[in-house]
């Protein structure tokens, strides 16, 4: 490779982790192809304006022949696939499509590398989840899950990463190809999409603020996740593929915290002390089944690829919302710029009437 530009595939790159690694593999000086689906893809624009050195390409996990031209035109040396259905709670109103995506779009992708020649040639990472290890709470280690910790995916979500993860293993072992299985926990950030739990809460204490939203519907709050920040995991995704074996790496913070801890955090950033008044719960926000507790232990991460994460819970809130704060101000009228500057906020009630 020395001297030689280095060519990535990433699918998903409307996502939040395609966008970070997309930006880390250009400062790296790859040539960089991202996967895009769709005739009309309302995220497009978005790629085209943030990450214009992105060389599109259409295709859908769902249809082998696009995957098998994406891997020709593009010929790369690594391919991450971050595409899939990868909301929770989507997944158990289309269990199906999440299948075909999350779950057998990773074998279109991996026979697209095997079928156009490629299989002792570019290296794979393949997204898997800390939902694969799923509940029940009694099965965890008191240190969190690590790469010898047994699977019990509670979602059709967790379901077809399961899938997706056992065949990329087998994928290694029967073929001989180089195939990473990243086992990440949550990781969020400035561009986590807000169907997410983190982004929802964070953009609604920055809206409510600036008087630009009443409240908040959620779901249930005890829940607790090891919220990590995506520019880390990226990081960490990148030096995955770089370890001289094809392996699998769990990443994580080794630290849980409930819903609750974040709406407690998020809040106080803009000076609201007491967040209850402005959450309602909605029943249509629970799921079918809930992972109550999940913790990580990255410790095989740090000792093989010497990887650390750098940000913390309370930083994460903190950029979160920062970021929300800062793009939300645009919508508010000048009045209420001065006040969320301030350590203490009366939020205008009324102004937007819809929760979201
Ligand atoms: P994300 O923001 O939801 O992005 C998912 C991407 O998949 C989007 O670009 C989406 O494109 C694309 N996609 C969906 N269906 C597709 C299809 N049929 N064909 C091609 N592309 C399709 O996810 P993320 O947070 O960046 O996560 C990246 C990957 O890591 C996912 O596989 C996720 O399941 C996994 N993961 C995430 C976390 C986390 O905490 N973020 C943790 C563990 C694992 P559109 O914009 O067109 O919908
Ligand atoms: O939910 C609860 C919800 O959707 C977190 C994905 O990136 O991480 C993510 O999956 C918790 C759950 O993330 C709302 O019931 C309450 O207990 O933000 P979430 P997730 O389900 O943990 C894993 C590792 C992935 O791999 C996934 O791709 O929050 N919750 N009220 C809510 N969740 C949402 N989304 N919206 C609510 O209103």
């Amino acid at each position: 490779m020395d001297g030689v530009r280095r060519t990535a595939l990433v699918t998903g790159i409307t996502g939040q982790d395609g966008g970070h690694l997309a930006q880390l593999l250009h400062d790296k000086d790859y040539r960089v192809f991202g996967l895009i689906r769709g005739q009309h893809n309302p995220r497009r624009e978005e790629v085209e304006r943030d990450l214009p050195f992105v060389e599109l390409l259409e295709g859908d996990m769902t249809d082998p022949t696009s995957l098998v031209r994406a891997v020709e035109t593009s010929s790369p040396d690594e391919v991450y696939n971050f595409a899939a259905i990868s909301h929770v709670g989507y997944s158990f109103n289309h269990p199906t499509l999440t299948m075909e995506v999350t779950g057998k779009g990773v074998l279109n992708l991996l026979e697209a590398v095997r079928l156009t020649g490629r299989a002792q040639r570019t290296k794979i990472y393949q997204a898997s989840t800390s939902e694969m290890f799923g509940g029940l709470d009694t099965t965890m280690p008191g240190t969190g899950y690590n790469e010898e910790s047994g699977f019990h995916p509670r979602s059709p979500y967790g379901v077809a990463k399961l899938y997706g993860h056992w065949i990329a293993k087998n994928y290694r072992e029967s073929y001989g190809m180089f195939i990473s299985c990243g086992v990440l926990f949550n990781h969020e950030g400035e561009r986590r999409g807000t169907e997410f739990v983190t982004r929802k809460i964070s953009r609604a204490a920055a809206r409510i603020s600036l008087g630009l939203q009443d409240g908040i519907k959620l779901g249930v709050l005890w829940p607790k996740r090891d919220w990590g920040y995506a520019q880390d995991y990226v990081r960490g995704i990148w030096m995955i593929m770089q370890h001289d074996e094809p392996d699998d790496f769990v990443l994580a913070t080794g630290e849980a915290h409930s819903i609750e801890d974040f709406l407690s955090a998020a809040f106080a950033q803009v000076g609201i002390a007491d967040w209850r008044p402005y959450v309602e719960f909605d029943p249509a926000l629970t799921r079918a089944a809930e992972v109550d507790n999940l913790l990580g232990d990255a410790s095989k991460a740090e000792r093989v690829l010497g990887w650390r994460r750098e940000v913390g819970f309370d930083e994460l809130v903190r950029l979160m919302v920062a970021h929300d704060l800062a793009e939300q101000r645009q919508y508010a009228g000048p009045s209420t710029s001065a006040a969320v500057e301030g350590s203490s906020v009366t939020p205008s009630r009324g102004t937007v009437p819809e929760l979201p």
